[in-house]
């Protein structure tokens, strides 16, 4: 595989929507408007015109001018953008342009799973490996783990879920907003009407066939490992979960899942762990409720026993220090998640105790919608989200105000994207570890604004996040890998790991890089990004993890801002 050198005009480089915004950036020095030449694949110009003023992108430090095509109405592929005697890379513009990449970004998951083969017939040869972490040697892991040192006296089987990112290590607050964004972006869906196209055999997924849709089927595998990380009853803190089990010692790339010799551990219980158990469990008890009632049934018992353990156990905060063999996902901030965990389990379950929990948080009335966008630590947002959202029986003065919440953040988030001159709902200072899923994540309460409002400025915001995230960024850098010309094709990972071991692939079609990390947190954008201005600290280098990895939790917000922008 290899990808083309940049191009100076940038462009969604998968496409545009026939019915959808039509916009590219070009770097310029020009402070006048410049003609431009859209071209169809035989050089016929289908559309011309000149550009705007995009001013200086604060993020970039470059200055802009903007292309506007949107008012074409015509179809086919192989378009070039030409601005200023320099081209873009080629482009579709179809109705269907993001069915492979919906499919592509959920299936990432599968390809992510433990404790199952990676089959060939699913995942395409180079991607097949055999289970890993079965307890069959060299693995030590992960049907009989042990605790660390004190933390517990017996093993647990934690078999399954997802390897988290680049790493084996399985943690259950990265975990848990992963499954409920893949959980929600089917809930979303169903009431939207187009429950079909994430429905049975939509996925490669050894699950098809099975009458159930498949992206629930995916997470369902996450789903099932959370409920084994739950301290079983009869045990010292019974009810909570273990915060995260990985291996004792970090191991050296590549190294694939199943030939992982290291020691792995189970990590002492946290209350943030716990409640993104109650969270995403009390989603489940709702949505697989009519596919498999005593599954629901099973996740409404694990949710409510993990409920009154972080209620029990409120102080019991995972720290930053806790990062020697695995991330450490410390957390110790859980306001956010008791509101969350409170939120879905009202909404599944009605209950009056459940609701007092919700309207007593002060995160009922906070502005959880900030600049940075939720994450995996901030998690009050898809707390609001779900009120917003799932029929409830809140009060009709505060459902409005719940509602109004989301739709004055995707305003701001509107804002933010129009100061700038690539569209993207992300302020200076937001290009942290793994921006681009905060983009994506950002970009969902657009879309949830839509859903709410239905007013058209709302679906082309998201859609123009996805225009950042495909290649009408800075660098003019694709950050989804099989997705445009100029694409990441290097992200760290241990086992994708081509970059060091040509005899292994490259990430498959729909694996998500990090993305720009102003604060440049490895030693390869240390030594290759010095001084870069925060749009442009991305390297596509297996070395970079802080930059360049894929994790669970930025595929799963692109997998559901992709199944939002292919409904049609
Ligand atoms: O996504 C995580 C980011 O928010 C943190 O700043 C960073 C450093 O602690 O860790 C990131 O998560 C990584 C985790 O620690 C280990 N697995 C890979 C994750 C993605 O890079």
């Amino acid at each position: 595989a290899a990808v083309a050198a940049p191009s100076a005009v940038h462009v969604n480089q998968l496409g545009y929507l026939p019915d959808g915004p039509k916009r590219a950036t070009v770097v310029t020095a020009s402070t006048t408007a410049l003609p431009w030449q859209l071209r169809d694949a035989s050089g016929g110009t289908a559309a011309s015109g000149t550009t705007t003023a995009g001013g200086a992108d604060a993020a970039s430090g470059d200055s802009t001018q903007l292309v506007d095509f949107s008012s074409y109405r015509g179809t086919g592929t192989g378009y070039t953008l030409t601005v200023d005697g320099r081209t873009s890379h080629p482009f579709d513009i179809r109705a269907g342009l993001y069915d492979g990449l919906r499919a592509d970004a959920m299936s990432f998951f599968y390809q992510q799973r433990s404790g199952t083969p990676i089959e060939a017939r699913l995942a395409g040869a180079a991607y097949a490996r055999p289970a890993g972490h079965l307890g069959v040697a060299p693995n030590q892991g992960d049907t009989s783990v042990p605790c660390q040192p004190g933390v517990c006296d017996y093993a647990r089987d934690v078999r399954g879920g997802w390897y988290d990112a680049g790493d084996q290590g399985k943690y259950v607050v990265n975990g848990g907003i992963a499954a409920w964004q893949l959980v929600n972006s089917f809930e979303r869906a169903r009431r939207a009407g187009h429950a079909a196209a994430l429905g049975d055999s939509t996925l490669r997924v050894p699950e098809r066939g099975n009458k159930v849709p498949d992206v629930l089927d995916e997470g369902r595998w996450e789903l099932e490992f959370l409920m084994r990380m739950q301290i079983p009853d009869g045990k010292p803190l019974a009810g909570m979960a273990f915060h995260k089990i990985h291996d004792a010692a970090w191991t050296g790339l590549p190294t694939r899942p199943e030939q992982d010799s290291q020691p792995r551990e189970l990590h002492p219980a946290s209350t943030a762990a716990t409640l993104n158990l109650a969270a995403t469990a009390a989603q489940c008890a709702r949505v697989y409720a009519p596919y498999d009632a005593a599954f629901a049934a099973r996740c409404l018992a694990s949710a409510r026993r993990a409920w009154t353990a972080a209620q029990a156990h409120p102080d019991r905060l995972a720290p930053d220090s806790d990062g020697t063999g695995g991330g450490a996902y410390g957390d110790t901030r859980v306001g956010d998640e008791f509101y969350w965990a409170a939120a879905e389990l009202y909404a599944t379950t009605k209950e009056s105790r459940y609701r007092d929990a919700v309207t007593a948080s002060p995160f009922h009335t906070a502005d959880v919608f900030t600049a940075a966008g939720f994450a995996w630590h901030d998690t009050a947002a898809l707390g609001r989200i779900t009120l917003a959202t799932v029929p409830n029986g809140l009060p009709a003065t505060d459902l409005t105000r719940v509602r109004a919440s989301v739709v004055s953040a995707a305003d701001g988030y509107l804002a933010t994207m129009g100061r700038q001159g690539y569209a993207v709902p992300l302020t200076t200072d937001g290009y942290v570890w793994g921006s681009n899923g905060q983009v994506a994540n950002n970009a969902s309460v657009i879309a949830v604004a839509h859903e709410l409002t239905r007013q058209p400025r709302y679906r082309t915001g998201a859609l123009e996040a996805l225009d950042y995230l495909l290649g009408r960024n800075v660098l003019g850098q694709s950050y989804i890998t099989g997705y445009g010309d100029h694409t990441a094709l290097n992200q760290h990972h241990r086992f994708w790991a081509h970059q060091y071991d040509a005899s292994l692939p490259n990430p498959p079609a729909g694996s998500f890089a990090g993305g720009p990390n102003a604060a440049l947190q490895d030693p390869v954008a240390q030594e290759k990004l010095a001084g870069c201005k925060p749009a442009k600290c991305y390297i596509d280098d297996i070395g970079s993890y802080s930059t360049n990895e894929v994790a669970i939790n930025w595929n799963a917000p692109l997998a559901w801002l992709v199944a939002f922008a292919a409904e049609r």
